[in-house]
């Protein structure tokens, strides 16, 4: 019987390319989001090219009953779950804290925080009996803050902390819980915090060569086929060009630029 690992936000980014990653190398999937038609297109191109079984599960992370349903199909068509990804996330705005929008806040509070928190409760009943892998995608937004990330960064943080406390409430269970924490990565996070402004989405990654999903996706891969007595707990990944969530340099401002 192959493994279930459980992708939420899989129509782009991080969480396509990870569902990718684990297909490629034999494992059943199901796979959510809200965009269903991509999450089609993801089941199909996945079953026909490996072979696996892909189960898609159209659902807003941010309404309790929705989760529930949807997770309550999985739970009848396949009973269990190996690995869950906890990556379906976003930023919304930029802005100091006294004019941000409240809107905003709330899309991302919903979202990062609590999504993920109503995703992983429904889920632990299915991963309990047999144990598991929890990835919690974080972010260097959630070890360090940066101007205008205010909300952002707290979601991440929050992350962070719930990362932490999963570790330990789930230790009887033997359940692993690895939180990553990427840095600066194109996909379409920027797309989505600058409402559709791809010029200025673009220009964040502008002079250097930022993460790609693919990194996170093999990073992930490599963390949940690890001996089973062997857990990493926190892994931060940036880019050559960032050393944290505030200090990057363009590729033209290296010391060895003209070399
Ligand atoms: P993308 O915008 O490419 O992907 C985000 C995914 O989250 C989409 O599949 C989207 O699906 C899903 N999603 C968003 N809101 C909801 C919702 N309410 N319900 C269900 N699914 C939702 O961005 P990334 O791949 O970059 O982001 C993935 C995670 O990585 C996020 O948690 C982000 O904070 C984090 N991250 C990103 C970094 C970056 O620089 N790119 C760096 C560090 C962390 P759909 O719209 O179809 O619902
Ligand atoms: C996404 C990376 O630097 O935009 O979490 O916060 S950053």
């Amino acid at each position: 019987m192959n493994k279930l690992v459980l992708v939420t936000g899989a129509t782009s980014g991080f969480g396509e390319a990870i569902a990718k990653v684990f297909a490629a190398n034999g494992y059943d999937l199901c796979i959510t989001g809200r965009r269903a038609d991509r999450l089609n297109q993801l089941k199909q191109e996945l079953e026909a090219k490996h072979g696996v079984h892909v189960t898609e599960l159209i659902f807003d992370v941010r309404d309790r009953s929705q989760v529930t349903d949807a997770i309550n199909i999985l739970k009848n068509k396949v009973g269990r779950v190996d690995i869950l990804v906890n990556n379906a996330g976003l930023a919304s705005g930029l802005s100091t804290i006294d004019e941000g929008e409240i809107d905003d806040w709330d899309l991302m509070v919903d979202t990062n925080v609590k999504g993920l928190l109503y995703v992983t409760r429904t889920v632990l009943p299915l991963m309990k009996e047999r144990g598991g892998h929890i990835f919690n995608i974080g972010s260097t937004a959630g070890k360090l803050v940066y101007k205008n990330g205010n909300v952002y960064c707290a979601t991440k943080f929050a992350v962070e902390a719930l990362s932490q406390s999963m570790r330990i409430d789930l230790l009887p269970y033997g359940i692993k819980v690895t939180a990553v924490n990427p840095g600066m990565a194109e996909t379409e996070f920027s797309l989505v915090r600058f409402k559709g402004d791809q010029e200025r989405a673009d220009n964040v990654y502008k002079g250097f060569m930022p993460l790609q999903a693919e990194d996170i996706a093999n990073t992930v891969y490599y963390c949940a086929t690890l001996p089973a007595h062997v857990c990493i707990n926190d892994l931060t990944i940036t880019c050559v060009n960032q050393a944290n969530g505030i200090y990057s340099i363009k590729d033209a401002e290296k010391v060895n630029s003209t070399k």
